[in-house]
Formats: structure tokens, C-alpha cells, sequence
């Protein structure tokens, strides 16, 4: 039994959730005790972040080492390239994703309430962003996705990535442009059969959460 501490609205849960299932595989969602970053949760996963797997006992965060687990636990179909040099570019890809990228873009989630918004932050992060994802386009030939036809582990968090990029986007309005081979990336990803349903759930889940922000006073 795999069990899955998880949040409808947690991006790195849904990265989870896309390769489980590719993987073809069920598993049962936990909410985490008050919370994710809860000292009840903590207990349980001491880094407090979701999401966190627990298999036959063993309990594991980070969402890169539960796909690389889930990977080896069932091999089938291949989330890696054979090539070891193809699949160090997947891992490095994976690793740029998470360190380069997505924290780029959650900086933007303080700015979502209208009152907490910062002109110059909105912007000066957008350069940044726009850096990164330009950094990224040059990275990749996607064909159309990252390893070709076949759903790869690098793929999985740029699901949720770019539903939020389209949210925060549309709701803050700063100035960025995707570049033109990532468009093409982007909808042969969101395509895919293992992650379309999987990332309209997501961004139910996230426009919910920003309409609550945007109501904040
Ligand atoms: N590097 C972690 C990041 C996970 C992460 O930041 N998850 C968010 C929710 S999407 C979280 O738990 N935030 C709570 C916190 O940082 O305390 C991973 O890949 O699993």
C-alpha cells in the first residue's frame, strides 16, 4: 500500500501525483496533521513539507527521491532514460525545475493577496523568472516532451509549473513572455494522458486558493 501526504493545492504533490499515476498505481492520500509544517506533522516527516510517501513502513520526503523510488519500485514504463548520460540530464533538468525555477515562482505567492502586493518586487521577479525560463528553453529540445514521446520524472513538475504560471500570470499581470519551443512543450505536457486530469484538478485547486488570497483584506 502506498499512502501519500498530499494537498490538492501542493504543486510538488502534484508533480507526485502525475508519476504515480503513470505508474499506473493507487494510492491513498493523507492530510498532514494540523497541517504541513505542523509540529504534529513534523513528527511524522521532520522537514514538514508535502509531499512525503510511506511504503511498507518506510516513510520518505522529497518529492525527486519519492520519484526515483517509485521509479525503481516499479520499473515500468521507464520514467529514465537507459543512457546514463541521458538520464543525468533528466536528473540535472528535474533539479533545475525545482532549485531555479519553481522557488522563482513561488515567490509570487505573497504577492497574491491585493493588500501584501509590491509593485517592484512583481517586477524585478519577472526578470528573473523570464531569465529562467529562457535558461530552460535553451536547455531542451522537447519532442515533444523532454525524452521524447515517453513521460520522463523531469516532466512531472512542470505540470503544476505552468498552471501557476498562467494563474499568478493572469492575476498579477507582470511582463513575461514563454518562449516559443516551451509553448509547444507545455501543451504536449498538459496533453499527456497521465497528467491532463491530474493538472485540471490542480488548477481547480489553485484558482480556489488564489480567490480566497485575492479576498483577503
Ligand atoms: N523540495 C521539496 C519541496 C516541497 C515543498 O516545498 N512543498 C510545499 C508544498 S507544495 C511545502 O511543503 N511547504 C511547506 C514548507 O515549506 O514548510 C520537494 O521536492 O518535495
Amino acid at each position: 500500500m502506498l499512502f501519500l501526504y498530499d494537498l490538492a493545492v501542493s504543486s510538488y504533490g502534484c508533480k507526485t501525483r502525475i508519476l504515480l499515476r503513470h505508474k499506473g498505481l493507487k494510492w491513498t492520500t493523507l492530510s498532514p496533521p494540523d497541517g504541513y509544517g505542523s509540529s504534529a506533522y513534523c513528527n511524522i516527516v521532520p522537514s514538514g513539507t508535502i509531499p512525503a510517501l510511506v511504503h511498507d513502513g518506510f516513510t520518505l520526503a522529497e518529492s525527486d527521491a519519492i520519484a526515483e523510488y517509485i521509479n525503481d519500485l516499479h520499473p515500468q514504463p521507464a520514467m529514465l532514460p537507459k543512457d546514463i548520460q541521458n538520464r543525468a540530464t533528466i536528473r540535472a533538468l528535474s533539479r533545475f525545475h525545482d532549485t531555479r525555477i519553481e522557488p522563482v515562482l513561488r515567490a509570487y505567492f505573497a504577492q497574491v493577496a491585493p493588500a501584501s502586493r509590491s509593485a517592484n518586487f512583481i517586477a524585478q521577479n519577472a526578470t528573473l523568472l523570464q531569465k529562467r525560463f529562457d535558461q530552460f528553453s535553451q536547455m531542451i529540445e522537447p519532442s515533444p516532451l523532454l525524452m521524447g514521446n515517453q513521460l520522463c520524472l523531469a516532466d512531472c513538475g512542470f505540470a503544476p509549473t505552468f498552471a501557476i504560471l498562467r494563474c499568478l500570470h493572469g492575476l498579477l499581470g507582470f511582463s513575461f513572455e514563454l518562449p516559443t519551443p516551451l509553448g509547444v512543450y507545455e501543451r504536449a505536457l498538459v496533453a499527456h494522458s497521465s497528467v491532463g486530469d491530474e493538472y485540471d484538478d490542480y488548477v481547480a485547486a489553485l484558482e480556489k486558493w488564489a480567490a480566497t488570497k485575492c479576498n483577503e483584506t
